[in-house]
């Protein structure tokens, strides 16, 4: 219907599991997989399939997760009932082994199942990027950096993004990560802190004690000590509540600018965690779809491979409209679908009956108070710019 086509000279993938939807974190749960059917249902609408190899994804194997995280940590994950629930809430004291089954990361029925499916689609897409099948490739049901090698944390289990990027480190020489999502990267920085192969960048909100999971200082550049390869190879952005889409480009594009004249990688993963929008139910900035998705579309200037993930993301359909957006941008008709997307949506016209708000052209909602000063944030990048005249490609 909009002539979406092919883009000329390159493939795109798009990985994706319909069976990850049912799955339920429990009522209350901010982490709603049917996100990841809706962004699927948009993307299709706009006809944006036809112009990618589109791909039912397997489910990560016992082993390929065991990649990353230890037998322990996978048994208990397999193992652990969910029936065991109503006796944990009776038994506060009762010790929640490898941080499962609190209530940031539930045990809830076929959990071992959901994060083989995410982890599955994400390391498919790294397989398509390593045999050079695929040029960007798109795995939205992904992106759970918080993860750790026998923890799981903030939402995530399984750390799918690693696990991935253990498979690029298979093909290619260097890999550049970064990650939009409102929350610190902490999983996967901690995961390559003594390798020089892995750059980690993240941008988040910072605030430790107040705002999950407090780390990520613009001084944490990964472990200094001498022996360290992995020295200065971690790069954080922290900020303040309300950035806008100006500031954020200009940020993003001189760090990302900087670390990719200095380090030249091979391949970039993108974490494209959605919960940096505006409106989101548990992030505090106030980026546009627009904003967000230039993060993709100036990665997308190197002319590297790259695989793009979820994440985070809260409010479902601001997390579709967006991760259809980045679809977009990746097949290059964000022309088109710009002038589409943030007007046409399945919802506009029932807003617009209802008289709600006239148009959908901005994320509504109160916009936060922006606490990020120009003066700050030059600091940021200056810092950034110091670190990074220890990394040489
Ligand atoms: O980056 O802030 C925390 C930890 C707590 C406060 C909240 N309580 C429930 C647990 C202890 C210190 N956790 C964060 C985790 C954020 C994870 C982000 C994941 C990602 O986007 C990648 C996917 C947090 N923030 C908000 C909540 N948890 C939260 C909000 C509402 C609820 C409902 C369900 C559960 C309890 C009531 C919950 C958690
Ligand atoms: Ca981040
Ligand atoms: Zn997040």
């Amino acid at each position: 219907e909009y002539n979406i086509t092919r883009p000329k000279g390159y493939t795109v993938s798009y990985h994706f599991n319909p069976d990850m939807e049912p799955h339920h974190f429990g009522l209350t749960h901010p982490m709603k997989p049917f996100r990841l059917t809706l962004t699927k249902s948009l993307v299709t609408a706009y006809g944006m399939n036809f112009a990618m190899d589109n791909y039912n994804t397997r489910i990560a194997t016992y082993e390929e997760l065991n990649s990353f995280h230890t037998s322990d940590y996978l048994d208990y994950l397999h193992m652990a009932p969910p029936e065991e629930m109503p006796r944990d809430i009776d038994n506060p004291d009762k010790e929640v082994k490898f941080n499962l089954g609190g209530s940031d990361c539930p045990l809830f029925h076929g959990l071992y199942d959901y994060c083989s499916m995410s982890a599955g689609s994400s390391l498919d897409a790294a397989r398509k990027i390593c045999n050079k099948q695929s040029d960007i490739a798109i795995a939205w049901g992904g992106g759970l950096h918080h993860a750790k090698k026998s923890e799981a944390s903030g939402f995530c289990y399984i750390n799918d993004i690693v696990i991935a990027i253990l498979q690029l480190l298979r093909c290619y020489p260097r890999v550049l990560y970064i990650d939009i999502d409102v929350h610190h990267g902490d999983g996967v920085e901690e995961a390559f802190h003594s390798t020089d192969r892995v750059l980690t960048c993240s941008f988040h909100k910072f605030a430790p004690e107040v705002f999950f999971p407090g780390t990520g200082g613009l001084d944490d550049n990964g472990p200094k000590s001498e022996h360290n390869p992995g020295a200065h190879h971690a790069i954080n952005v922290p900020l303040n509540d309300g950035i806008t889409d100006e500031q954020y480009g200009h940020l993003f594009q001189s760090v990302i600018g900087k670390i990719n004249e200095k380090f030249r990688p091979s391949v970039i993963a993108l974490q494209c965690g959605a919960d940096s929008l505006a409106g989101d139910r548990l992030g505090r900035f106030n980026l546009q779809v627009q904003g967000h998705g230039a993060c993709a579309k100036f990665c997308k200037t190197f002319g590297i491979p790259m695989i793009m993930f979820g994440g985070g993301g809260y409010t479902p359909r601001n997390v579709a409209r967006a991760w259809a957006y980045e679809t977009s941008v990746a097949i290059d008709v964000d022309e088109k679908i710009n002038k589409i997307i943030p007007e046409h949506t399945p919802w506009r016209k029932h807003f617009v009956q209802e008289e709600l708000f006239p148009s959908l052209e901005q994320i509504l909602g109160e916009p936060r108070a922006n606490r990020n000063s120009q003066k700050r944030l030059q600091e940021i990048i200056q810092h950034v710019h110091e670190q990074l005249r220890f990394v040489n490609a």
